[in-house]
């Protein structure tokens, strides 16, 4: 099996100005190739990794890193693109953004724990909106290119924050990066993934 990289579902200038079309371009065109790259290397050597989906991949108990980490980059960045749109209704949208209010106390206090998330990953990696799979949500990070298929849960949203998700633009200023990163997320996207998660 060969993992396709995916096109950018929008022009890299469509998230100006929270996402600059520099960055879009490096990041899809190089970060993502890159991971897609590797990995298929990496499955074309080691024949044992043949014929699994990403996500078997992913769960699975015993991944070599530079597995883990090519896979990861791969599905990661999927996901990144498609929970990003510039037509965002800037807001949850329906029963996930029933299960927002409920569970975590509604979008403003989710917003903040999310951001704690994102802004207390040390050094590279990402936080996540997930679910168990039986609606119960959790807000959490992952370093690196870990998902949350290696802890049993499904990403229904996410945000990279690897330096190179953002440093053209804000520098060292990751806190105006995720504040930024709130007018542009696809809530229906993230909704539709809540659902196909139960
Ligand atoms: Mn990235």
């Amino acid at each position: 099996m060969t993992f396709i990289l995916p096109d950018l579902p929008y022009s890299p200038q469509a998230l100006e100005p929270h996402i600059d079309a520099k960055t879009m371009e490096i990041h899809h065109d190089k970060h993502h190739a890159g991971y897609t790259n590797n990995l298929n290397t990496f499955i074309e050597q080691n024949p044992d990794w043949q014929g699994k989906s990403i996500e078997e991949i992913l769960r699975s108990p015993n991944m070599p890193d530079a597995l883990r980490n090519n896979a990861g980059g791969f599905f990661n960045h999927n996901l990144f693109w498609e929970i990003m749109t510039p037509d965002s209704p800037k807001e949850p949208q329906g029963e996930l953004k029933e299960a927002i209010d409920d569970q975590l106390g509604g979008f403003n206090a989710f917003k903040d724990a999310f951001k704690a998330q994102a802004g207390s990953r040390f050094g590279s990696g990402w936080a996540w909106l997930s679910t168990d799979g039986n609606g119960q949500l959790k807000v959490h990070s992952t370093p690196n290119q870990d998902t949350p298929l290696a802890e049993g849960l499904i990403p229904v949203l996410g945000i990279d924050v690897w330096e190179h998700a953002y440093y053209l633009n804000y520098q060292n200023r990751r806190p105006d990066y995720i504040d930024a990163w709130w007018n542009i997320v696809n809530w229906q996207k993230a909704n539709e993934n809540y659902l196909d998660a139960k």
